[in-house]
C-alpha cells in the first residue's frame, strides 16, 4: 500500500519519519514541493490551484492515500483536495486541542507560518478548546523556509528561533504549539531556548492515528495483509529536482530511504 505524502519542503518529513515509525510495511512517496515554496506567503487560492496539480501527480503515481504534510496547506486548501480525489485524503492541524488540556500556567503560544496563523480554521480550533486560556499566536514569514537551507542557515535559523522563544519566555507562555511541520526539524533549539518547564507540541501523533483510520475505513479487506514484516519503501522527489534539495534525504529517519 502506497502513501503520497506532501509539504513545500522539508518538514513533512517530520511526519514521513513518523508514520514510517509506525507503519513500516507501507510503501512512502515524498513530494517536497520546492518548485512553490515557501507555502506560507502565497494567497490561499494559489495553494488551492498547486495542491490539485499534486493530487494529479500523486495519481499517476497511484498512491491509495494522501497525507497533506504541511499546516498551511491544510488549512488553505484540502477541502478543495478532497473534492479532486476519491482517495482518503488526510491533514495536519495545529495541535492546540493538547495544548490547552497541558497548560498548567493556561498560557499557550502557537507558531505558524503567516497563512496558518491568519486562517479561520486555527481560529476555530482556539474558540473550541481554549475554555479561559490565553493565548499567543506568533507566526514567521521566514523560518520555514530557512530550515530547508538547513544547514546552510543555521546561524539565521537559531536567531530567529532565540527571538521567537524571547517573546515566549517573557510572557510567561509553558506550553507551545508547533503549528508547521517544519518546525520539529529543529525542535532542539526550541527547547534549549525555552528550557524544560515548556512543553512542545508537533503534530505527527495525531496523524499517523488518522492515517491508520482512514485506510482501515477505505481498505478493511486488504489493509492487514499490507501491515506485515516486509519493510516498505521510501521515495522522495522534489518538484524541484533532488539536485536542487541535496539536505532532503538527511531529515529521513530511515538508513533504507
Ligand atoms: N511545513 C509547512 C507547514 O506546515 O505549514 C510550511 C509551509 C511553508 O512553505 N512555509
Amino acid at each position: 500500500m502506497k502513501i503520497g505524502i506532501m509539504d513545500s519542503g522539508a518538514g513533512g518529513l517530520t511526519i514521513l519519519n513518523a508514520i514510517r515509525q509506525k507503519f513500516p510495511a507501507l510503501d512512502l512517496l515524498y513530494l517536497a514541493d520546492e518548485e512553490f515554496a515557501p507555502y506560507g506567503e502565497k494567497t490561499p487560492a494559489d495553494i488551492q490551484g498547486r495542491i490539485i496539480k499534486i493530487a494529479q501527480f500523486f495519481d499517476a503515481e497511484q498512491v491509495d492515500a494522501i497525507v497533506v504534510a504541511c499546516n498551511t496547506a491544510t488549512v488553505c486548501a484540502i477541502d478543495q483536495l478532497r473534492a479532486v480525489t476519491a482517495l482518503p485524503v488526510i491533514g495536519v492541524e495545529p495541535a492546540v486541542k493538547p495544548a490547552f488540556r497541558m497548560s498548567k500556567k493556561r498560557h499557550v503560544a502557537v507558531l505558524a507560518t503567516p497563512l496558518t496563523a491568519a486562517s479561520e480554521r486555527l481560529g476555530e480550533l482556539i474558540e473550541r478548546w481554549r475554555e479561559d486560556s490565553r493565548v499567543q499566536i506568533m507566526s514567521s514569514a521566514s523560518l520555514a523556509y530557512a530550515i530547508d537551507d538547513w544547514p546552510t542557515s543555521k546561524v539565521q535559523v537559531e536567531a530567529t528561533v532565540r527571538t521567537l522563544c524571547a517573546e515566549m519566555i517573557q510572557s510567561d507562555v509553558d506550553t507551545l504549539v508547533l503549528a508547521c511541520t517544519h518546525y520539529p526539524l529543529v525542535k532542539e533549539l526550541f527547547t534549549d531556548a525555552l528550557g524544560a518547564q515548556c512543553e512542545i507540541i508537533e503534530p505527527s501523533e495525531g496523524v499517523t492515528a488518522q492515517l491508520m483510520r482512514r485506510l482501515e475505513q477505505a481498505y478493511p479487506e486488504v489493509l492487514p495483509a499490507w501491515l506485515g514484516e516486509v519493510r516498505g519503501s521510501i521515495e522522495i522527489v522534489s518538484s524541484k529536482g533532488l539536485e536542487n534539495m541535496p539536505n532532503l534525504i538527511g531529515w529521513v529517519e530511515d538508513s533504507a530511504a
